[in-house]
Order: structure tokens, then C-alpha cells, then sequence
């Protein structure tokens, strides 16, 4: 939530056109240490996140909202993420995006509560934080009112396909380049 606190999104939260919220698994781990994540089964490299704690933290989401959620697991794995996917999950009430960490999600808490599988990109990080932030700015700035005017949102996403052509600032002339006509 810190990390959508500036600029357009501070303001689009102000305005109460977003609202942003995180939910810790560690919060309803059974554990007395808390511990939310085990080695896998089969063996290999690092930790998994254990059903349970995660399972039971999208539950109290649901149950606090009334409803079942639209809930995006982020992973390389998925869809990769595109404006058009950022235009119709803002039009979604409410919406949970999952977050990775460690080596991933026990198999089996994905099958129950994930609908969509997205990846930022064909890459991999370390974590599902970075790419968790970047649907939450694309979407945002698609719920109506949150950029400016809403002609710039409308005109990014149907003008071709994002890019806009070169554009200049005062002044006119800079390092003996004028401005095009
Ligand atoms: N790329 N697009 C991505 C990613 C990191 C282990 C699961 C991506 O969406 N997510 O690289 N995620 C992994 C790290 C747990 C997430």
C-alpha cells in the first residue's frame, strides 16, 4: 500500500477512486512462529508458502467483502499482462492479486482460489511484490477519473496501442533543435 502513496495514485486513493490493501498469510498462520512456509515435496531449492495461511487470509477478504473476488495469481507462468487485461480488471468491484514469495504457492490453494494466472513479463524475479505493483498502477489508472483527464487514458489505450508520437516542451528552440511543426 506504501508503495501506491505518491503522485496519481495518492490522489486517486484521496478521492476515493481506489482503495489499496494488503493482507498478511503470516496473520493467520496456526503456527506459534508464524511460519507460513515448508521445503517441498519432491525436493529442490527453497521454501514454499503453505496452503492454509493463504487459504484462510483470501477467505477473510471474501468473507469481509460478502462475495467471492476475481483473484490474479502473478507468476511467469501466466498470461502475459497487457493494457487490455489492465482495462478489464478496472472495471472489476473489487479484485485480489496474489503474491509469491519464497519458491511459490502450494499447488493446491491456487486451485481453489485462483482465476487468472497473469505474468508481468518473460522474466523472473524474486518475488511476486514488484510485479503485484505494476498490475495495481496499470489497472488504477484505468478506473475512471484517477488520470487527469479521462480523454488520456481513452486515448493511450485506443490510439494504437500505447505509443503516443514524440511531443516537446518550451522552448522552442534547444540545443539548435526547433520544435517540429
Ligand atoms: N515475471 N510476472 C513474475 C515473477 C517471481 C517465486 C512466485 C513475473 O509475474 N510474476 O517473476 N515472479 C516469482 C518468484 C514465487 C513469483
Amino acid at each position: 500500500d506504501n508503495a501506491c502513496s505518491f503522485s496519481i495514485m495518492q490522489r486517486a486513493k484521496n478521492d476515493n477512486l481506489i482503495q489499496v490493501n494488503s493482507v498478511n498469510p503470516r496473520d493467520f498462520s496456526k503456527d506459534k512462529h508464524k511460519k507460513v512456509d515448508d521445503t517441498p515435496y519432491g525436493g529442490g531449492a527453497g521454501m514454499l508458502m503453505q496452503a492454509q495461511p493463504v487459504y484462510d487470509a483470501h477467505k477473510a477478504v471474501c468473507e469481509e467483502r460478502g462475495k467471492k473476488i476475481r483473484t490474479v495469481y502473478v507468476t511467469p507462468q501466466g498470461t502475459v499482462f497487457n493494457q487490455q487485461m489492465a482495462v478489464e480488471l478496472a472495471n472489476e468491484e473489487d479484485l485480489i492479486i496474489l503474491c509469491g514469495h519464497y519458491e511459490g504457492i502450494d499447488e493446491r490453494v491456487l486451485e481453489e482460489v485462483v482465476t487468472d494466472y497473469v505474468s508481468i513479463g518473460d522474466y523472473v524475479l524474486t518475488g511476486g511484490e514488484l510485479p503485484v505493483m505494476v498490475m495495481i498502477d496499470a489497472i488504477s489508472r484505468m478506473v475512471p477519473g484517477v488520470l487527469n483527464n479521462d480523454v488520456s487514458a481513452e486515448t493511450e489505450t485506443f490510439h494504437n496501442d500505447l505509443l503516443e508520437y514524440p511531443q516537446y516542451t518550451r522552448p522552442e528552440v534547444w540545443h539548435e533543435k526547433s520544435v517540429p511543426e
